[in-house]
């Protein structure tokens, strides 16, 4: 047989070596035996580096001795690309090296177990949600990602060069997917990145993210998407469990399985439950943790939905719905999994008088709106949506609590390379 792989190790006893070799499928060990094993082969074991990329032909015989069960009794050993010394960053070292390190060497952060299990289940995560959104009648769509204009607030804009022009890079698939209620397709999902200039430097915040949306006309309010919501996560996460416990794989008993209904808390009771009290404020980043907690001992609930967002907050969120008759208040929600915002969405407003003018509320010209605006003029069916932080939800099942981790090359206000 021919296996090959990193070079985990090397140890020579006497008339023995013994190589620890790492591929996808795990550790396997490479036993080399003074008179069976070619000379040479010693020779290329000892000088080969560690994490080298080796080749091995040999025989695997079980042997119950060795650590793994079984061992190759090499025949041939060939370094196919020889690895550096020292390396930038251990990958069996048992003490953590600081995210930066590990970041400014993923490739070598990504040959750890641990980090690579996380990727896997990302993938599976991402499978299932466009699983779960297919079955749910949702069709998948690619919108553009540069753009004239932005959809949520100027401040986190990135502009770029547009042939001497200026263009902006999409901060979500807000307007399109809206653009795409007015024809018959009703229901659509994108997976695509997102990018907002955030110069906050937190755990929660990428200027390049993984944006799961969706979109749906004929809602009657937005108890339907919250249904929907539901519905989606329940299939996705359930889909997900299944195909991690097929696979062995060892995020399989973190999946949630929230209980339904999510709780339905509206926004001035979650102040109250907060103890902060009537007001307009936004919950921070702390408040959010804290409702997590109250929540998950007042109801059990590891999932739940903060609605009916105080206009006065989504004044530059132009195309939220305010509610008839209470314009103080919007159709707007977020849901929280366990004191992390992970989706944010709400019923829009698709009536052209009143959309003009709330776009005019945010201190914004309809004019530079026309494209957007035009689908409105000709039959817009009664809409709604969401979106969810695919890297957030990745973190928080994952347990890791920076959402750096959850992606391969994350990008911040700091991090531009790798
Ligand atoms: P919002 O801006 O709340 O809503 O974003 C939706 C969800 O995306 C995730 N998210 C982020 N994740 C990492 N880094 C960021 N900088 C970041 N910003 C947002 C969060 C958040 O809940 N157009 C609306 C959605 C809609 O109404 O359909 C929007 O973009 O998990």
């Amino acid at each position: 047989m021919r296996v090959a792989g990193h070079l985990q190790e090397y140890r020579a006893h006497g008339s023995l070596g013994f190589a620890v070799v790492r591929d996808r499928g795990g550790l396997f060990q490479v036993t080399l035996k003074k008179g069976e094993s070619p000379e040479e082969t010693f020779e290329t074991l000892g000088r080969a580096t560690r994490e080298s990329v080796i080749s091995v032909e040999g025989t695997n015989v079980e042997n119950p001795r060795t650590k793994l069960g079984s061992e190759v009794l090499a025949e041939r050993v060939e370094v196919l690309s020889p690895a550096e010394t020292p390396l930038p960053l251990g990958v069996v070292d048992k003490v953590g090296a600081d995210l930066d390190t590990r970041f400014n060497h993923r490739f070598l952060d990504l040959r750890k177990r641990e980090n690579q299990d996380l990727f896997v289940f990302r993938a599976v995560l991402e499978e299932a949600l466009r699983a779960s959104f297919r079955e749910l009648g949702f069709v998948e769509v690619e919108t553009p990602k540069i753009l004239r204009q932005g959809a949520e607030g100027g401040a986190t804009l990135f502009s770029v060069d547009y042939f001497g022009g200026k263009a902006y890079l999409a901060q979500s698939p807000q307007l399109y997917k809206q653009m795409l209620m007015a024809t018959d397709l009703e229901r659509v999902f994108e997976i695509a990145p997102a990018f907002r200039a955030e110069p906050s430097d937190t755990l929660r915040h990428l200027t390049e993210f993984t944006s799961v949306d969706a979109e749906m006309a004929y809602i009657d309010g937005p108890e339907d998407l919250w249904r929907t919501i539901e519905e989606l996560l329940s299939r996705t996460l359930s889909r997900t469990r299944s195909e991690l416990e097929r696979t062995g794989h060892p995020l399989a008993g973190r999946i949630p399985a929230p209980r339904r209904p999510f709780p339905r808390i509206p926004f001035p009771e979650a102040r109250r439950k907060l103890g902060l009290g009537p007001g307009d404020e936004d919950l921070g980043s702390e408040d959010e943790k804290a409702l997590g907690e109250i929540l998950c001992k007042e109801e059990d609930a590891e999932m739940y939905f903060i609605t009916e967002y105080p206009s006065e907050l989504k004044r530059s969120t132009f195309y939220a719905m305010r509610q008839d008759g209470h314009p103080e208040r919007t159709n707007y929600f977020d849901l929280d999994f366990g004191g992390l915002e992970i989706i944010s969405g709400g019923q829009r407003e698709h009536r052209i008088e009143k959309l003009r003018s709330q776009i005019r509320d945010a201190g914004l010209d309809p004019e530079n709106f026309a494209g957007y605006l035009e689908p409105f003029r000709f039959g817009m069916p009664p809409h709604g949506g969401f979106a969810l932080g695919l890297d957030r939800l990745t973190a928080k099942i994952a347990g890791v609590a920076n959402v750096r981790e959850a992606r391969l090359f994350p990008r911040d206000r700091f991090r531009l390379d790798p």
